[in-house]
């Protein structure tokens, strides 16, 4: 029932309660599908019972669940059929608590606040990877772009919101142990709305591409979808105007070492998603020249990974004037030996002179790789770039938005690298967000506003950002410091340095820190920490390595050759000299985190806690202990329990008097006493319960979000009232 059809003769008090006894459902039935807010009952305030309850709503396929207005998620691992148009339609305009819990119903709340207070809004959606968030976040643009008013024009803008996706999850997604898509880059995405609600415009902001997946996957893992499409998908004269084989076994940057073969993905089709992503580029208006340069660039990286070097009789790497170069120069537009030198050489000054320095094979094979990790990184950006010319809102007016993110979960494999280091430090990031913006303000706020409050406690997982990112104390400081050590430092004198400043510290460990019990399960060149989702081994292979980053410089003056447009693009003869030390992958990620809290910080907060239901990827499968344990690290006890004894809505008493002073005739046209006094005296008249809200120093606290929304309808009401009296009386002027 929408508020328009709201019966104007239902009290407050009738309406409060018709909607509990909706939202509460008959007894019988709760037995059965559990309750749709934890907030609500009391029985839901231990650990088994919220299980319980999401158990058995998942049983039903209800995968939905409020604490409050923050919703829970669980992922079915199969189609429900709920996201439809009908579907949509039912949820636009509805108050959140009038109908079942759903994604939707979030959309529209967010939605609707925006537009009635004119302000900044944010999704923030978290959980581990495979939980459900790139989903959740497709879910959420699809219902702005189908229900936000439309015009031919912001048909356009919708389209290319919509295809954005696509097109990004193409080049930055892949197949991993835990998701079948899993994201591999970090997204935010802001989408801009008019002051009529139409969808004008987006803009997105990419985080740290893990970009080492081109040259290596895991055992079981995919590299990125974009060249299993364009090898699978692409038409026979593409492909042959690429050189490419219609064989993805052909390409060894597709077959892992000592597998031979490619992974496997029954979930993806590689040939309908090739089309998909085809008919996005030209809707979002790529050029075809631009078109046909990515796939040059994509093509090229899978020749590069086919070149082969041998050693000549003095132990440097040569190359036979094979055919991949003969490809790399055709469709690079870079001679043939440019590139044959550049991959085999090094620049290097001696004697204020420049000279070239042959390569053995193993530092050629690593120039190599990091070329092709430098190619794809580089169009990566460069792709996001244009799909924000192309989303950008040219119109310079007032708008609002709403935020997306979508960033890459929590993940732990049996061997776990610099890349897993940075997605979960990314992770705690989120989550010491999430307690700022929740658990810690909202307690420290009724303190401040003299609010009777008995503390929650909580976990504050800053000491384990702080060990991650302090300044000249966190493990990247000593990361970039043994990186300013090249040839003296290794990935073990990292370890050591480590151990030396971090030993002792609770959420750290290592083989020679740990007590006799846990030393078994580490090895001599791990470092362990007790992130707040679960212990994680990292193996130091390699940390130095992808921290610098490192791209010779005359590779780099090889690329600037280029003729393919999107390369030379990519390689900028402005660059910076590379004489000058770059600041290192993991400090500019820890930049990158640092703007992006504060982008959110200046929105208002909403939240998805997505939640994995089994390991298997499948459907039907609720294993208690595992989501116990998500139940427990993303804090919904802590924030059922902040939640449960605290107020829903907190209104300054100016705009809270200013808003609904029409519903009460003391406080009508003009209220002559405080902004506090005018409001106990229209709420007092609104008939709220003394429980129901409290009155701190500078707001109104209003305990449950039925209160605010029936006197919203009352309000509703009352304007409509108004408008009408209005009309009959200058009818006939
Ligand atoms: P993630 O984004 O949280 O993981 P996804 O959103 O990619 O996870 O979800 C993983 C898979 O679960 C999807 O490909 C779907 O098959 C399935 N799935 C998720 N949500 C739903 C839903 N609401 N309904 C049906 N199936 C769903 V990661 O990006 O790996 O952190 O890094
Ligand atoms: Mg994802």
């Amino acid at each position: 029932m929408t508020h328009m059809a709201l019966e104007m003769s239902e009290s407050l008090e009738e309406r409060c309660n018709r909607i509990l006894r909706d939202m509460e459902g008959s007894l019988t039935a709760r037995d059965r599908v559990g309750i749709q807010d934890f907030v609500l009952l009391d029985a839901y305030t231990s650990e088994s019972a919220v299980l319980d309850n999401l158990r058995k709503r998942f049983n039903e396929n209800l995968i939905y669940t409020y604490i409050g207005t923050l919703l829970v998620s669980v992922n079915p691992y199969k189609e429900l059929g709920i996201y439809t148009k009908k579907q949509m339609d039912i949820y636009m305009g509805v108050n959140f608590f009038e109908l079942p819990p759903h994604i939707y119903a979030l959309a529209d709340n967010v939605y609707r606040t925006m537009l009635t207070e004119t302000n900044n809004h944010f999704i923030l959606i978290s959980g581990e990877s495979g939980a459900g968030k790139t989903e959740a976040s497709k879910k959420i643009l699809q219902f702005y772009a189908v229900s936000c008013p439309s015009t031919k024009l912001l048909d356009n803008v919708r389209d290319r919101l919509l295809l954005s996706n696509p097109v990004l999850e193409a080049f930055g997604n892949a197949k991993t142990l835990k998701n079948d898509n899993s994201s591999r880059f970090g997204k935010y995405m802001d989408i801009q709305f008019d002051h009529m609600g139409g969808a004008v415009g987006g803009h997105i902001l990419s985080y740290l591409l893990e970009k080492s997946r081109v040259v290596h996957q895991n055992h079981g893992e995919r590299s990125f979808h974009i060249f299993y499409q364009l090898v699978e998908g692409g038409e026979e004269d593409l492909l042959r105007w690429l050189g490419l084989e219609r064989n993805c076994q052909r390409y060894s940057y597709l077959v892992q070492v000592g597998e031979g073969e490619c992974a496997k993905v029954s979930s993806v089709n590689d040939k309908s998603d090739w089309k998909t992503v085809r008919k996005a580029l030209s809707v979002i208006e790529f050029s075809e020249s631009n078109i046909e340069s990515l796939f040059a660039i994509i093509a090229s990286v899978l020749h590069l990974g086919n070149v082969t070097f041998v050693a000549d009789s003095q132990g440097y790497a040569t190359l036979n004037n094979s055919p991949e170069i003969h490809w790399l120069s055709k469709l690079l537009g870079i001679p043939a030996q440019v590139i044959q030198v550049g991959l085999t050489h090094r620049k290097i000054e001696a004697r204020s002179e420049e000279v070239l320095s042959p390569f053995t094979v193993d530092q050629a094979v690593y120039a190599k790789d990091a070329l092709a990790k430098a190619i794809y990184g580089r169009t990566f950006t460069w792709l996001v770039n244009e799909l924000n010319e192309s989303l950008a809102n040219k119109d310079s007016s007032r708008k609002t938005v709403i935020g997306l993110l979508d960033i890459y979960g929590f993940e732990v494999f049996s061997v776990n690298s610099f890349e897993q280091f940075c997605i979960n430090y990314c992770n705690e990031k989120l989550q010491q967000l999430f307690i700022q913006l929740t658990l810690k303000s909202e307690q420290e706020e009724y303190e401040m506003e003299g609010i009777e409050w008995e503390s929650v406690p909580y976990f504050n997982n800053k000491i384990i950002c702080d060990l991650v990112e302090e300044k000249f104390k966190g493990i990247i400081s000593v990361l970039d410091e043994e990186c300013l050590r090249p040839g003296e430092a290794t990935d073990m004198t990292f370890l050591e340095k480590l151990e030396e400043k971090m030993g002792g510290h609770a959420h750290f460990v290592t083989h020679k820190l740990a007590d006799q019990k846990t030393r078994k399960t580490l090895e001599r060149g791990d470092f362990r920490l007790l992130h707040y989702a679960g212990e994680v081994t990292y193996s130091v292979v390699g940390f130095l390595d992808k921290n610098n980053d490192l791209l010779y410089r005359n590779i780099k003056e090889v690329m600037r050759q280029s003729k393919n447009a999107i390369v030379k693009h990519c390689f900028p003869s402005t660059e910076p000299d590379s004489k000058k030390r770059p600041e290192t992958v993991a400090t500019q990620f820890k930049s990158s985190l640092v703007g992006l809290t504060e982008i959110l910080m200046s929105k208002e907060p909403w939240y998805v806690r997505c939640m994995k239901p089994n390991e298997g990827k499948q459907p039907g499968l609720f294993d208690d202990v595992l989501v116990r344990h998500q139940v427990k690290y993303l804090g919904l006890m802590e924030h059922l329990r902040v939640r449960r004894a605290g107020f829903a809505y907190r209104r300054r008493y100016e705009i809270f008097l200013q808003r609904y002073k029409p519903l009460c005739p003391d406080t009508w046209p003009n209220w002559k006493g405080t902004a506090a006094e005018g409001v106990e005296c229209l709420v007092k008249h609104l008939g709220y319960k003394p429980d129901e809200y409290k009155m701190g120093r500078t707001k109104i606290f209003i305990r449950h979000p039925r209160t605010l929304f029936a006197t919203e309808d009352a309000f509703e009401v009352c304007k409509h009232e108004l408008a009408t009296r209005i009309q009959a009386k200058y009818k006939g002027y």
